[in-house]
């Protein structure tokens, strides 16, 4: 194992923005500022706006991660003053915080041996999220700041390649995407019936999955609302557990306020 050292100076955590505190537009951020948290190191949080993020992230020289339009500047970063490291990407920050600061005392994100299985994990949730994202992107559009909503329209409609208003579904067509939602969930519950009785993917305490899955689910409960019908209808889903397993995650591993 690679020598741990000490955290002395707070470690600075770029998130992104959003109009209410307690709301998060990314799956990604959300990750990070679990990370950080979980390995009991102390951090500053900075808030950016969305539309900040790329000229951002060029000016100050971070690392960029790969989209499916190429190499861009997205968040979470972070810069550690104790090393002088910049690092981008949730994996690759939660890899970097396990080498780093990799004193016994400190859970690990990525256990030895889970790597591939998480990164697997982490492609499958990730797998045809179509009729998921057409519901969450459109909702999302009204968490982010005055400053930053013309930016989500136009990259979001660029990214999904239509406008927002017909992403969202409605009438009979909202009822066939939403019941791909629900098979979307049922296949999850395939996954993890096997751990009927644990609360995380690898048991009793969670690893990077079990934040990029709770991460998922914040987001999507912030975009269809707590008291949306539709976050009603997957609370009651295979037998609760989703609603179980974030309201579980936030009680365990709380990351408000300001989250
Ligand atoms: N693979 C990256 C993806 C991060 C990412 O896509 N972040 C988005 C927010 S969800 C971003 O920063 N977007 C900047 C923009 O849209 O301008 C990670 O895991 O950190």
């Amino acid at each position: 194992m690679a020598d741990s050292i000490s955290p002395t100076q707070k470690i600075i955590f770029y998130d992104i923005l959003c109009k209410r505190p307690l709301e998060t537009t990314s799956p990604f951020t959300p990750v990070t500022h679990w990370s950080l948290k979980y390995k009991g190191l102390p951090f500053e949080r900075k808030l950016i706006e969305l539309a900040d993020v790329m000229p951002l992230g060029e000016k100050l020289g971070f690392p960029k991660t790969m989209w499916p339009t190429g190499a861009v500047n997205t968040f979470p970063v972070i810069e550690d003053p104790n090393t002088g490291a910049k690092v981008s990407d949730s994996f690759d920050i939660a890899e970097y915080l396990d080498k780093t600061y990799a004193d016994a005392a400190r859970p690990l994100l990525v256990p030895q041996g889970t790597r591939t299985l998480q990164k697997a994990f982490l492609a499958a949730i990730w797998a045809d999220q179509m009729p998921l994202f057409r519901f969450i992107v459109p909702l999302l559009h009204p968490k982010t700041t005055a400053y930053s909503s013309d930016y989500y329209v136009t990259s979001r409609e660029a990214m999904f390649g239509d406008k927002l208003e017909n992403l969202l579904p409605s009438g009979q067509e909202e009822v066939v995407e939403w019941a791909k939602v629900k098979r979307m969930f049922d296949n999850y519950e395939t996954w993890f019936d096997e751990k009927e009785h644990k609360p995380y993917i690898t048991g009793d305490a969670p690893v990077l999955a079990d934040f990029y899955f709770a991460a998922r689910l914040y987001l999507i409960r912030a975009a269809l609302g707590p008291d949306s019908k539709q976050w009603a209808d997957i609370s009651s889903w295979n037998g609760g557990r989703w609603a179980a397993y974030l309201n579980n995650m936030l009680k365990e591993y709380p990351i408000e306020p300001n989250f």
